[in-house]
This record gives C-alpha cells, structure tokens and sequence, in this order.
C-alpha cells in the first residue's frame, strides 16, 4: 500500500490541536453523531475524474498536475496502473466509495467495440481492487460531453446517430455500474442544452431526452441493476443553457415526462451557484420533494464566474449541507462525492491528500455542529412557532383544502391589521455563528 504516494501516511485523527498536515483533526470515522456514526453519516466518496485524471488545465493554459504514475499513453496497461494508483489513494485517505465516468477510466479507442473491450478490461482490475480495499461504488456515469461527437448533444442531438452511440455508451456504462455493485447512477447533460435557439427544435431536444431516459429506465430493469438513478442539475458551461438546469426544473420534467418515480437528484454545490441559487435552496427543493438522492460536494468562487470546482472548505455552507442531510434522515445510497479539483498551483500528489482531508474535515465539523443546532432546538421551534396561526381550525381547514375564499374572507373581515411578528434573521443567524 505504499507504492505510489511513498510519502504520505495513512491519515488519521489527531484532533484540533495537531499541526500534522496529513492528519484528521475533526473526522473520526467511529464517532457518533445522532446515534451513527460520522463514516455512516458521511459516505465520502473521491471522484476519479478529478484525482486520476485532471491534469490541472485552464483556458489558458495546460495542465501542470504532476503524475508520475502515468505514462501519459491512451494505454489500457496505463488505465490499469492509474486504478491501483487510486486505490491506493482511497486506503489512504479512508474514503470508502468512489464515482467514475466511463472514459476516465479506460481510454475510448477508434472503434466503440474496442472500448468496449477496453473498459471491460479495467473493470476487472476495478472489481479486483475493490474487493483487496473494501471500497465501494459510489456511482458510475457515461461521459456524454468531452469526444467531438457530442459538441452538439448526446440525448438531444440532431443526430440520431450520435444520440444512438451516447444510448449504447449508456448501455454500457449501466452494465459496468451493475458489475461493480454501484449504487447508483448519474445523469449529468452537459451538453443537453443549446447554444443558440435560431437552431434548435428544443420541443423535439426534450422529447428524445426523454425517450433516452425512458430507455435507460427500461435497461435498468432488464438487467436488474437495483441502484438508484440521479439526475445532476446544472444551468450551463459547457453549454449556453443546459436543459437540467436546477432541481426544481429537472422535477418538472422528470414530472411532464413521467419519469418521476425512476429518478432523484444528485446535487452539486458548484451548480446551485451557477444557478443563481445557494446549496441549501437546491438541496431543499429536492429534498421537500421526496428527491435528494446524493451530493457533489464542492464550491465555487465569488470572483470566477465559471465552475471552478474547489474542495468544500466553507464551514457554513457545509453546515447547511448536513442540516438538510440530517433532517431526511440520511443520503444512503447516495453520499457525498468531492466533485472538485485542486487549484492550478497545486500540482504535487501530495495537495490531493491535503485537498480531501480538508473537504473531510470540513463535513465532519459540519455535522457536529448542524446536530449541535438540531439539539439546541432554538431555531426550529421559532420556525414552529412563526407558522403558529396556521396550526388552529381555519389554517388546518386551508392546508387540508377544504376552506372557501369566503371563510377567509369572515377571518379577513373580523379582525384588525395582522399583528406580524419580527422575522429573526439576525436572532438566528447569530444562534448558528454562536456554534460555529
Ligand atoms: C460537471 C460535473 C460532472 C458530473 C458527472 O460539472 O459535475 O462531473 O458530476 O458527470
Ligand atoms: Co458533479
């Protein structure tokens, strides 16, 4: 188990106070927290594409991740020693599940039989090491956006050619999904969408979406692959407008196209942000909806308009995370997936550990304080409490729907001005920073 990264440790708890970079402060994966414990609460989970595959480019320049593992061959002998580089990482870290797209880890040959072959290849080395580690899938995906077959779409291209490679690289990234005992599966349309409505029949884009899904659905069953399907909300980049574009949008269709009953959400961070939304709006939206299935886990930047994928490092936000978390009970199957990468800067293997013990230590953190808050009981009984009016005979004959316009209209009548109690936002808001 010390191979590839010689020099890190596996990391552990030394608490607040230690100084050790490769070591836990707040994460202690047997420590209870409402009864479970912090690893059965959490899930964490490392996305491969980030820490295998990402070599740290930007727009402006080429990648500068330093991988001494990797020939930087479209090898399937390379694909196989970036899995055991990556197991290695995950016994090292303790993270216990991870997520793939397909082509991140084998490479796509000329042929899709070939591919095909190839992944099939890694996926019996992936099965093998999950196996040796105990590790586990999170859920896997088909990358349905980077090969220049998709510039234009996969499920809601004018092509029906390339709607039909994207259904049978679908087909496949199941299959594999199945194999490795996923527990679920992800949708994400990165370039379901469009760049410009002067050339796109968007009726017709949404309806083969959901034909796509409808068959994904149908080969799910066929095959029994019992793990759940989520849909990933995200409003652009890289396309000008992408068709999921939040969650409550992604509701909505999933609702107009009958596909409700077969799908959940898997929410990013990074996402709600693009959307003009903040994580707990998102979470709770899908959450109120019976739908919040699993969670990206990251953040954006303030200054950088685009999707900049950082490690979750903000207490708050994270807090806000596991209230919602809490509050349904708990994410299982789903979990939380460091969708994020490092900074360009931060080249050396050694800043991925240092990058996902901080997202760890982040969450770990969140969670004992978001349970802090929900014992304390403060701030939920003045929500209660703000609602009161509602809980005597009328307000329930409303909620229930049998009230008229004119039994509100006696109440409306009857009484002088509402007496409206003060909001409390700054009352809560400093309860929540007196436990931060
Ligand atoms: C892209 C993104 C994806 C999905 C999986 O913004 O979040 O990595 O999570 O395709
Ligand atoms: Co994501």
């Amino acid at each position: 188990m010390n191979e590839f990264f010689p020099g890190v440790p596996r990391i552990s708890y030394e608490g607040p106070s230690t100084k050790n970079s490769f070591a836990f402060r707040h994460y202690q994966p047997g420590e209870k927290v409402e009864g479970k414990t912090m690893h059965e609460h959490l899930r964490f989970a490392a996305a491969y594409w980030h820490v295998m595959r990402n070599p740290l480019s930007d727009p402006f320049g080429p990648g500068t991740a330093l991988m001494p593992w990797d020939d930087g061959s479209n090898s399937v002998a390379n694909a196989k020693q970036r899995v055991r580089v990556f197991f290695e990482f995950l016994e090292k870290t303790g993270i216990d599940f991870y997520c793939f797209h397909d082509r991140d880890v084998a490479p796509e040959m000329d042929s899709l039989a070939e591919s095909n072959r190839a992944l099939d290849e890694v996926v019996h080395v992936l099965a093998a090491e999950q196996e040796r580690a105990g590790k586990k899938l999170l859920w896997g995906t088909a990358c349905l956006f980077s090969h220049p077959r998709y510039a234009q779409g996969a499920a809601t291209s004018p092509s029906l050619p390339v709607f039909a490679h994207a259904a049978a690289q679908v087909k496949k990234a199941i299959e594999v999904t199945h194999r490795l005992g996923g527990g679920g599966y992800v949708f994400w349309g990165g370039r379901e969408g469009y760049s410009t409505l002067w050339n796109t029949d968007m009726k017709r884009e949404l309806d083969h979406l959901a034909a796509f899904l409808h068959m994904a659905v149908a080969w799910k069953k066929e095959i029994g692959f019992t793990g759940r399907f989520f849909i990933e909300p995200k409003p652009r980049e890289p396309s000008t407008h992408q068709y999921d574009s939040d969650a409550a949008a992604c509701l909505n269709f999933l609702r107009e196209y009958g596909l409700l009953d077969e799908f959940a959400l898997n929410i990013e961070t990074n996402h709600a942000t693009l959307a003009g939304h903040t994580m707990r709006h998102e979470l709770t939206v899908a959450a109120n909806a019976g739908k919040l299935g699993s969670i990206d886990a990251n953040r954006g930047d303030e200054l950088i308009g685009w999707d900049t994928d950082q490690f979750p490092t903000n207490l708050y936000v994270a807090v806000d995370v596991m209230l919602v978390v809490l509050g349904m009970g708990g994410l299982q199957p789903g979990g939380l997936n460091f969708d994020a990468k490092r900074r360009r800067e931060s080249h050396t293997p050694e800043d991925l550990f240092h990058a996902h013990i901080g997202g760890m230590d982040t969450f770990a953190r969140a969670l004992k304080i978001a349970a802090a808050l929900r014992a304390d009981g403060r701030i939920a009984d003045f929500v209660k409490a703000r609602y009161a009016t509602w809980d005597a005979e009328l307000g329930q004959k409303v909620e229930r729907g049998r009230a008229t316009l004119a039994d509100l209209e006696k109440l409306a009548l009857s009484q002088p001005a509402p007496n409206l109690p003060s909001g409390g936002q700054e009352y809560l808001e400093n309860i929540v920073n007196d436990f931060l």
